[in-house]
């Protein structure tokens, strides 16, 4: 960006001011404040990381699926958890950041990813308890997302939480046939809503008082709601489907408040949190190891496909008929997809 004097960093400002207050979008080519920016790459970074990255306790369970068409639906739903974070790095590089630079920060620990993916899926009821909870979860989160302020992070969030609410009932319907099969199934699906339960809850981020960023990110209308109140949302949705479900939620405390209109719930054990997010979870070593090899495993794709955009550079203008036209597009365009799929 240009350097600009004061006045005119101050009118700008004003401007930016005047297009939150009047919940209009922000686009990539507008003027923005930098923290406002650095704030945007820093939660759609980490979003766009905890996407890819979330692929992992799920994949961990393609080859040993029940049935074919377990087998098939969990393959669709890793799918479109690589495709968010497709859409999650383009939308950040939107902001000046480049793809490389974002995978670079994760794989080196200076950007996060979500606590929730650092716990194993030690059963196939986890894969339940992650749709119903984990899916559910960020659907919560996410849909008011679909009114953030800036353009291409709202906009990316209307298609993911059409697919996460997808994700969510597959979830819920894998638990439901496990909670109504076999005394052995029911307990394995409890088993897992007791494990999944309460990192779900941690999901949402630290308590609002210890919440460093929701003042501003509330304020610029990043974030519509604060991580309590989203909490809370979460835990009066899950609480009739854990019922229709047959299975019960593991906190002694849940009890409906009258007077709130809410659920009261148990204390959160935030120390388990920090430890997550300090690296010393179950499984942050190992997520983070994979996700570097296959990275390096991938490094061949991406050379091969930058190779190839080079070639298609040079290649004479497409032909005036449309449907060559279109041929030659698609040679085109390949390589650039097949680079994000594999970077
Ligand atoms: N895990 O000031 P706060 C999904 C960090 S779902 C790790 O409240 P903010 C998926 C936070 O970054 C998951 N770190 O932060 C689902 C900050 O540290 P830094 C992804 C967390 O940003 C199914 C510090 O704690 N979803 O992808 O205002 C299958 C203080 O927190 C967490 C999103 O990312 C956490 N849970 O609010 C596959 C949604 N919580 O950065 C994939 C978009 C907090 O200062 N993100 N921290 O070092 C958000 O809505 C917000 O970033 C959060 C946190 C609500 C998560």
């Amino acid at each position: 960006m240009t350097a600009v004097t004061t006045d005119a960093a101050d009118g700008y400002e004003a401007v930016f001011d005047a297009a939150v207050a009047a919940d209009e979008r922000i686009e990539p080519r507008d003027w923005m404040p930098d923290a406002y920016r650095a704030t945007l790459i820093r939660q759609m970074a980490q979003h766009a990381h905890s996407e890819i990255i979330g692929m992992q306790p799920e994949a961990n369970w393609i080859t040993r699926a029940p049935s074919l068409r377990r087998k098939a639906i969990l393959i669709a739903k890793v799918q479109d958890e690589a495709g968010h974070g497709l859409y999650l790095y383009s939308a950040a590089e939107t902001l000046g950041v480049s793809r490389d630079e974002l995978l670079d920060k994760l794989h080196s620990g200076r950007q996060r990813y979500s606590s929730i993916f650092n716990y194993p899926t030690l059963t196939w009821a986890d894969v339940g308890a992650i749709g119903w909870l984990v899916d559910g979860a960020a659907i919560t989160n996410q849909v008011p997302l679909c009114r953030c302020s800036y353009g291409p992070y709202a906009r990316a969030m209307v298609r993911v939480c059409k697919e996460e609410s997808f994700h969510q009932r597959q979830g819920y319907e894998l638990l439901l046939a496990l909670s109504r099969g076999t005394p052995a199934q029911h307990e394995m699906a409890q088993d897992a809503v007791n494990r999944w339960w309460w990192p779900s809850l941690m999901m949402f981020g630290p308590p609002d008082d210890e919440s460093a960023h929701s003042a501003q990110s509330m304020a610029w209308k990043i974030k519509r709601h604060s991580n309590d109140e989203l909490r809370q949302r979460f835990v009066d949705i899950c609480v009739p489907q854990a019922e229709a479900l047959g299975l019960a939620l593991p906190d002694p405390d849940l009890r409906w408040n009258e007077q709130r209109g809410h659920h009261d719930f148990g204390a959160i054990d935030w120390s388990e949190f920090q430890a997550v997010l300090k690296g010393n979870g179950p499984c942050n070593e190992q997520r983070l190891a994979q996700r570097r090899q296959a990275h390096e495993e991938g490094a061949w794709v991406r050379e091969a496909a930058t190779a190839y955009a080079e070639k298609h550079r040079h290649q004479p203008a497409a032909p005036d008929h449309p449907e060559a036209a279109q041929d030659q597009r698609s040679h085109v365009d390949r390589p650039t997809e097949l680079q994000e799929a594999t970077a």
